[in-house]
């Protein structure tokens, strides 16, 4: 028989239905695609960070080359990298303030030298919202296990207090297992990871609208997709992009919607065949980004690749906020109708990633 206390009315409703409800009232949590006007964000905060540590063969297969051996427990940024980084978190966060998005900020300050952990500021990878709904992640790493809990929880609580259609899924007890990376691997596995228990990080998903697009990765496994499947609100489904990335993790330097109809993608990782067998991309326009990103000189590029200029944050399908000093990818947006922000983001690109990486969208439309 029906039992009210496991019916959840918000995950119940459609989309369209909870969207009108939501339009009443101001929604904290309201948000199903990466282009319809941003109205609320969180910006991330680096703290006290320190290089991820992983097991050596996840960081082999995801990290550059040339730093993997900085991947050791407890090893911090250099400081000066730090103190910039955060100032250039600050700057984005009174950046999309002027432009009249409610900003949302972790606590700051956070040691996660003592904590084992990473940093509080890429919240993208720990956070996806779909709808009314804000799940967090499973993360793969276990280095990153607390770092939604210590750094986002006091903001969540707060989400659901402003907002009581708001629904927070926060990572439940068996996702914590550490089980996912097996001795000795096996040649044949595509991935770092096995199967053993839902994993995945929220940067392997792109929304776009009911359906979201992922990939399958070195932190995201079939049983994580599954999982993100049994905490979708009713109407969204997840359908999974033919990626060619031997490295991958993060689908958010892959693939980047511009406007609903539009988007920009990494020609060497993903074709355009693959994306237009996704229904949703069907009819639109796919753009390969017209040339490869060079890294700068310094500060180097530990984490990433220098794919970030598809790393962007759209405001609102007009205007997209861009590192500064790009001028050949602003020139490029520029073409495609889009009005370039610039924002100085070099020493967080350094430390893991760009705008879409170091913010959560809550509310868009
Ligand atoms: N999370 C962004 C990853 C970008 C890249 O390494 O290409």
């Amino acid at each position: 028989g029906f039992d009210g206390k496991f019916y959840d009315i918000n995950r119940a409703l459609t989309p369209s239905i909870r969207m009108t409800i939501s339009s009443t009232n101001t929604p904290a949590v309201q948000a199903d695609d990466e282009w319809s006007p941003l109205k609320a964000v969180i910006v991330g905060r680096a703290g006290r960070a320190c290089f991820p540590a992983a097991h050596p063969e996840m960081i082999k297969a995801t990290m550059p080359t040339e730093h993997v051996h900085r991947f050791i427990p407890k090893n911090p940024f250099p400081k000066d990298i730090i103190e910039k980084a955060e100032a250039e978190l600050d700057f984005l966060a009174a950046i999309l303030k002027a432009e009249g998005v409610r900003v949302y900020r972790p606590l700051s300050g956070i040691d996660w030298i003592a904590e084992g952990g990473y940093t509080g500021a890429m919240p993208r990878d720990g956070l996806i919202s779909v709808g009314n709904t804000l799940i967090e992640a499973p993360f793969a790493w276990s280095c990153r296990s607390r770092e939604i809990k210590l750094a986002y929880s006091q903001m969540l609580r707060q989400l659901a207090e402003e907002d009581e259609n708001a629904r927070i899924v926060y990572r439940s007890a068996e996702t914590f297992a550490d089980t996912l990376i097996n001795e000795p691997q096996d040649e044949k596995d595509q991935w770092v990871i096995n199967n053993s228990r839902p994993a995945f990080d929220a940067a392997d998903f792109m929304r776009f609208g009911s359906t979201i697009i992922g990939q399958y990765s070195h932190v995201t496994n079939q049983a994580g997709v599954e999982y993100l499947r049994s905490h979708l609100p009713v109407g969204y489904h997840v359908e999974m992009l033919n990626v060619n990335d031997p490295h991958a993790m993060h689908i958010d330097a892959t693939i980047l919607p511009l406007r609903e109809g539009l988007l920009v993608y990494h020609p060497y990782k993903v074709t355009e065949d693959a994306l237009r067998a996704h229904k949703v991309l069907a009819n639109w326009n796919l753009v390969p980004f017209p040339f490869i990103p060079q890294a700068p000189e310094w500060p180097p590029l530990y984490m990433t690749s220098a794919w970030l200029p598809l790393n962007a944050l759209v405001l609102d399908g007009e205007r997209v906020i861009v590192e500064a000093s790009d001028e050949r990818t602003i020139k490029f947006y520029g073409e495609l109708g889009m009005k370039c922000i610039k924002c100085p983001f070099k020493h967080v690109n350094s430390i893991g990633g760009s705008f879409h990486c170091a913010t959560v969208d809550l509310v868009r439309g």
